[in-house]
């Protein structure tokens, strides 16, 4: 697109795929401290891993316990079809478990676990190992054998994770399905997968209150043949119904298994895991994520971002139903022989302090979580964590979305005490594993910045063409070069992943985001370009203006789409959650201060047209806003497909709240 913008009075033609629009100068240097006990502190591991990205990657892989070791590091012949470790056998559980607890380190914890009601539970890793041999025991017993898929349903309890690693012991690849995710959802994926067993639970809580799953799983097979068993967990002792013959008791089939179970031998290229992502339209997409590439990702990026030590305490606030939970909560900290806490519900129940509780109750040194959450948290306000004694926190870890400055800055202040590396990780489920991060015991950091690709990765961003465009500039994020966690295709779906991912451009992996680099390099993350708005000719990223709107003091959240305009092609209409203590006498006053501090924060070519006051917003289990739902309210359209939508009264909600709100133009 050819766009004529003026600056400094000299008109210049641009062909950018974004506009940048703002600009940030805050730094902070890893505290030296930090950077002297790091895992990482030399900054020459970059140019290292550049100078011979297979040598780097096969160092890592020495990390892991092989049965057998790889011939070759990688095969591209048939790319964009890769194979990694080629050659190369080895059980994921294995290195989670047998080889912690053959080392001597079966004493020391796993999980905390902290169930929602307040119930709580220690699992060291020779515990761990037990159950899940019980549970590989158990498969078997249901004829559960090598390469048969697992569809997994289940709240944030102990058997999600043991489930997980007694698939990977067996090598029977799982599929989680969200604990919030309807009944459809869960059909479409069995039906997607092919399984024949569905492992569950009678529900979960959240809220403060029992929530039924197993009914979910029940309506789920009417239309999903394929499924002939049901294991189901009792974790909340709700009333169920079980079929006679296909539905079985978790302690029945478990609690009568041996301890002991010989892990299977897998290939390196042997299928882990799907786990399926909605896409913006059509069927989900089943992402195939294979066993030995995989690990070496997982857990290199686990020890260099999050700099895990031996006596950390470390929680990611996430749900094993994302890919986040998949790595940062059960393969890498496990693999890495890590302490985690692990929690069941909501953050805000039964007070807003849970998480600060939690982080003070078991000393938590390292915390991962998304944006989302920051901001639900600066919602209710610092004295909810202020009151807490935070200071075992040493890193905090972002993930999910774009952390606005304003996010980054209350969360390094006020959970970090102005001590703690904020690392904000750029990923996704398709790359298995962190791309760009800071290193925190190298990286000076930017609030609001991923910063750069970690050591091994070839990221860079292209314009329409996909030709690098300069520092400065926005564009299209790409890889490079293949890289050990990659997705290995779509499950059943080869075409369709080439096409997906490798089409745009030519030898390129087009990851779905706009981005940009800054004049010192540092890449800034601008969202979806789906999400890009065409406003009078400039390409807009949601990113920006939203981060604007929340650097209003009181603002806690906005979302920000593309009305249809008769005038300006789209116009801008805000979406915006305000802080608790925010109660404004004229909503129609204050949007247009909100709009004014738009113009002025960035520019006035992305002042919002309109500006809707709403409660909450829809998201997804990850905390991703669903900007379609929105683009679909705000153009006065049916909402259509709301199957991996959190919370589905969210969007009455929002349209209540838009019929009580007249225009404010
Ligand atoms: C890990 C995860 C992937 C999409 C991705 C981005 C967005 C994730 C960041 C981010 C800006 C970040 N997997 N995203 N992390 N955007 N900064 N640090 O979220 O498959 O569920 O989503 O999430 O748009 O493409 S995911």
């Amino acid at each position: 697109m050819v766009d004529q913008v003026e600056r400094a009075g000299q008109p210049e033609e641009r062909h950018d795929a974004i506009e940048v629009l703002s600009h940030e100068d805050r730094r902070f240097p890893p505290p030296a401290a930090f950077a002297e006990q790091a895992n990482v502190n030399d900054p020459a591991v970059y140019e290292r891993a550049k100078a011979d990205p297979e040598a780097f990657w096969a160092e890592q892989a020495e990390n892991l316990t092989w049965f057998k070791k790889w011939d070759q590091v990688l095969d591209w012949d048939n790319a964009p079809f890769a194979k990694w470790f080629v050659g190369g056998k080895l059980n994921i559980a294995h290195n989670c478990l047998d080889r912690h607890v053959e080392a001597g380190k079966g004493n020391k914890v796993a999980f905390y676990w902290e169930g929602e009601p307040g119930d709580t539970r220690t699992i060291t890793y020779s515990e761990l190992l037990k159950e899940v041999c019980k549970v590989s025991n158990a498969l078997k017993e249901l004829d559960v054998v090598k390469g048969d898929r697992v569809v997994i349903y289940m709240p944030m309890i102990p058997e999600l994770a043991v489930t997980l690693l007694a698939c990977a012991r067996i090598g029977a690849p799982h599929t989680v399905v969200f604990g919030g995710f309807s009944a459809d959802a869960v059909r479409d994926r069995i039906n997607d997968a092919q399984a024949e067993i569905v492992i569950t639970a009678d529900g979960g809580y959240r809220r403060g209150a029992p929530s039924a799953l197993k009914p979910h799983v029940d309506e789920a097979i009417e239309g999903a043949p394929s499924i002939e068993k049901v294991l189901v967990v009792k974790r909340t002792g709700q009333d169920v119904p079980m079929t006679e013959g296909r539905d079985f008791w978790w302690d029945d089939v478990v609690g009568r298994q041996p301890e002991q179970h010989e892990p299977e031998e897998m290939d390196s290229e042997d299928l882990l895991y799907l786990l399926y992502t909605s896409g913006t339209t059509g069927k989900p997409k089943g992402i195939a994520h294979t066993t030995g590439g995989y690990m070496v990702g997982a857990t290199y990026t686990h020890r260099a971002v999050f700099d895990i030590k031996d006596d950390d305490v470390y929680w990611c606030a996430a749900d094993i139903g994302w890919v986040t939970g998949h790595t940062y909560i059960c393969y890498a900290p496990l693999a890495n022989c890590t302490t985690s806490v692990m929690y069941e519900g909501t953050p805000f129940y039964p007070e807003p302090d849970r998480w600060w509780d939690i982080i003070e109750r078991y000393k938590v040194s390292i915390l991962y979580c998304a944006p989302t959450a920051i901001r639900a948290h600066m919602k209710e306000g610092h004295q909810h964590a202020t009151g807490h004694d935070l200071s075992a926190l040493r890193l905090l870890g972002s993930v999910g979305e774009p952390i606005n400055p304003e996010a980054w800055m209350w969360y390094h202040r006020y959970i970090g005490g102005e001590r703690c590396p904020v690392v904000d990780t750029w990923w996704q489920t398709e790359t298995g594993s962190i791309m760009i991060s800071p290193l925190p015991g190298v990286t000076t950091t930017k609030p609001g910045s991923a910063t750069f690709a970690l050591p091994g990765i070839d990221a860079d961003i292209v314009d329409d063409d996909g030709k690098s465009v300069p520092n400065g500039r926005a564009g299209y994020l790409v890889i490079r070069q293949p890289w050990p966690s990659m997705l290995r295709t779509l499950y059943g779906d080869p075409e369709r992943y080439e096409e997906t991912y490798w089409g745009k451009f030519e030898n390129m992996y087009f990851a779905g985001d706009g981005a940009m680099r800054d004049e010192e390099g540092y890449f800034w993350l601008l969202g979806r370009v789906d999400d890009v708005m065409n406003v009078s000719g400039h390409r807009l990223s949601t990113t920006e203006i939203e981060s604007a709107l929340v650097s209003h003091d009181l603002v806690a959240e906005a979302a920000v789409v593309g009305q249809p305009d008769p005038l300006t092609g789209e116009a801008i209409f805000a979406f915006v959650i305000l802080k608790n203590r925010a109660h404004p006498e004229d909503q129609a006053e204050f949007g247009k201060v909100l709009r004014d501090h738009v113009a002025k924060k960035i520019s006035p070519i992305a002042k919002p047209k309109r500006v809707m006051f709403t409660p909450d917003l829809p998201k997804t289990r990850s905390g991703k806003i669903m900007r379609r739902l929105l683009r679909n309210i705000a153009s006065g359209q049916t909402i259509g497909d709301t199957t991996t939508l959190a919370d589905s009264g969210v969007v009455d909600l929002i349209q209540e709240a838009s019929l009580s709100q007249s225009d404010d133009e």
